[in-house]
């Protein structure tokens, strides 16, 4: 009953007055769009539409923390508990590496999707305090310690990367923290997992695939609503050009934006084949950015929401979404034009935070 209520209510939307408390999880080691997400949460804190409880890594051996905590920190949160999971879960600066990344190595010896994360770490130094995710918190101390202390059924948890920290969490004993095990725990305390993830019909999705058999585990065994903004909905959605064009000082959102989306004139040449990368004129497809808003402000107006089950399939990190008007999850489809849902997301990530740190000079 309790399940059906909460869907219910998010499907009617964002009524509630008391901020959000949102837990975000993120995997900050090779697409951007993470930080996008970040800056979107950060200005609705500032807006006192939620409340940011905690930020963190999926990923480990990697920059992935350190560039949370430069967001935080210029948006004038650097208490915001961070960590990362140990000893499973995607490693390094690919989803594919094998070994841990050196924070102190020269920048010019890294290449790939994670070298502008690297960079955060070099061009904001002083606004974080672990270079290298592997020396950050057990994520489930923190998840345990943030969930703990909350009211019943009151956290959204967010994730927009992979679902190794979600895993872990379930399978994690009582302790000094909490009598509860993990599972019991999130059952008490969270209202809803938003996750981007997963790939409507069906099909391998990066978000799901790379730590498929966590993936699995905790998609099986989540004993919450969970609602997704999943690959089909957020790839023709973009945004963060805006911000990347946005006039005066440069900030770690902006620098991030700014130099990983592909010119107006390069994309106008082939339109088609930019799409199939995730780009178009409004910028980067928005995955992350439309998991936030649909964690802090619902379904509507943006969304409409089709009930069902995403589940692992197959042996290679597929999964497949079955509709089920009495299944756990949500998908959301369109509703408010894609466009215009992107100005939404432009315009949280062009406010000014409320109290930013002074700016570097550039480098
Ligand atoms: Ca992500």
């Amino acid at each position: 009953m309790r399940m059906l209520l909460i869907i219910a209510s998010l499907l009617a939307g964002a009524s509630v007055a008391a901020p959000v408390k949102v837990i975000f999880d993120t995997d900050m080691i090779s697409d951007f769009d993470d930080v996008g997400a970040l800056a979107c949460l950060h200005a609705m804190a500032d807006a006192g539409e939620c409340e940011i409880l905690a930020t963190l890594s999926s990923t480990r051996g990697n920059a992935s923390v350190g560039a949370i905590e430069v967001i935080n920190s210029y948006y004038g949160r650097p208490e915001i508990p961070v960590g990362a999971p140990k000893g499973i879960g995607v490693f390094g600066e690919g989803p594919k590496a094998t070994r841990k990344v050196d924070p102190d190595a020269p920048l010019g010896s890294h290449t790939g999707g994670h070298y502008k994360y690297r960079k955060l770490l070099v061009d904001y130094k002083g606004w974080y305090r672990y270079a290298d995710a592997d020396d950050s918190p057990d994520a489930n101390s923190v998840y345990r310690k943030a969930l703990a202390a909350q009211p019943d059924g009151s956290v959204v948890i967010c994730s927009v990367g992979f679902m190794t920290n979600m895993r872990r969490l379930l399978e994690t004993p009582p302790d000094d923290i909490s009598p509860l095990d993990g599972t019991a725990l999130v059952a008490k305390k969270v209202r809803l997992w938003v996750a981007m993830a997963c790939m409507y019909p069906s099909g391998r999705e990066y978000n799901s695939m790379f730590d498929a058999e966590s993936s699995r585990i905790a998609l099986e065994r989540w004993p919450t609503p969970v609602a997704f903004s999943d690959f089909s909905y957020g790839r023709d959605c973009f945004a963060g050009r805006a911000v990347a064009e946005q006039a005066g000082p440069r900030n770690p959102v902006k620098d991030v934006f700014a130099g990983n989306i592909p010119s107006r004139e390069t994309i106008a040449e082939d339109s088609a084949k930019w799409l199939r990368c995730g780009f178009g004129m409004g910028g980067r497809s928005a995955w992350d950015e439309t998991s936030v808003l649909l964690a802090v402000r619902g379904v509507e107006p943006y969304f409409n929401a089709e009930r069902g089950a995403y589940r692992m399939v197959g042996s290679d990190g597929e999964d497949e979404w079955a509709p089920d008007e009495k299944g756990p999850h949500l998908r959301i489809t369109e509703k408010m034009p894609k466009g215009e849902v992107g100005r939404v997301i432009d315009e949280l990530m062009l406010r000014k935070p409320q109290t930013a740190k002074a700016c570097p000079q550039a480098r």
